[in-house]
């Protein structure tokens, strides 16, 4: 059995790994800068809103089309390890926005939903949200 490549027999991995670990932040329940766009403190590049889903592009894409897909109240979903049934229809309701705004967005060849969780899961935003990455060809597997 092939052994694990260590990062510090492959430099580039190493950084990566330390831009992954740089985004990821700590687990919170305080409120976020998406509360700030939420309330329209700080402007966003809105693409979507309903009383209930407000979805922005990302300030720093990954690919030509990125948006993030958010509920306007948090509800303790600070993330999708919080999730209890109280939130089925608002999950339900950001997965089924995104499709919408994919559509909307032109991504007819397909596109790539994230939901990042967690330290390990390299999130920073404490504030539930969907990633719509589109408009290039996705990889497999993701980093
Ligand atoms: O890493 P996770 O999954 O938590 O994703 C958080 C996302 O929020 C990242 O892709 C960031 O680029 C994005 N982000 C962070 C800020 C921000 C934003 N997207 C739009 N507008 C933003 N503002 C104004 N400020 C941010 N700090």
């Amino acid at each position: 059995i092939a052994s694990q490549s260590t990062s510090s027999s492959n430099p580039s991995v190493s950084s990566e790994k330390e831009a992954a670990l740089a985004a990821a932040s700590t687990p919170t329940d305080s409120p976020t800068i998406f509360d700030k766009i939420i309330n329209k403190e700080i402007p966003a590049n809105v693409v979507y809103e309903d009383e209930k889903v407000l979805a922005f592009r990302d300030i720093n894409p990954q690919a030509p089309v990125h948006i993030l897909i958010i509920p306007k109240v948090k509800d303790g979903l600070i993330r999708l390890a919080k999730a209890e049934e109280r939130h089925f229809d608002i999950l339900g309701r950001l997965l089924y926005t995104a499709k919408v705004i994919a559509k909307q967005e032109g991504l007819e060849e397909g596109f790539r939903i994230v939901i990042n969780d967690g330290p390990k899961g390299c999130q920073s935003v404490y504030h539930i949200h969907v990633h719509l990455l589109g408009g290039r060809q996705m990889e497999w597997p993701a980093g």
